[in-house]
């Protein structure tokens, strides 16, 4: 009788035996990117955007003029990807680059 109270307290049958987990997760989630875009208009000069895309985007004078003529002919580029902290910045100093010289250049961010 006594017994029987105790085999139904032990809901589990474990005797009270508890374990110990051993192993963790090790999967962790990459932060997502963000692509970087500059966009074309009719208004800002080729040189002045060659010149964005080397002091914000550190490209060569080569590359930043291949793609200054992209955006040009295609209406928009990726200029990079980068976490969103930094993309938020990227976007930020190009559009007040921009503005301070009065050229309408555009400038934005896209989860990737
Ligand atoms: N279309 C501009 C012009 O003819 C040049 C330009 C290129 C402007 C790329 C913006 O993102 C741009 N002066």
């Amino acid at each position: 009788m006594l017994r029987d109270f105790y085999m139904m307290a032990d809901k589990d049958g474990d005797d009270g035996d508890v374990g110990v987990k051993l192993e963790t997760r090790t999967k962790t989630k990459r932060p997502p990117l963000y692509k970087v875009l500059i966009l074309n208009d009719d208004y800002t000069p080729m040189e002045f955007v060659v010149h964005v895309l080397e002091r914000f985007f550190g490209m060569t004078h080569a590359q930043a003029f291949e793609i200054m003529l992209t955006v040009h002919k295609k209406g928009i580029a990726v200029v990079g990807v980068f976490s969103h902290e930094i993309a938020e910045t990227k976007v930020a100093l190009v559009m007040d680059f921009a503005q301070r010289h009065q050229h309408p250049l555009q400038c934005t961010m896209e989860k990737e």
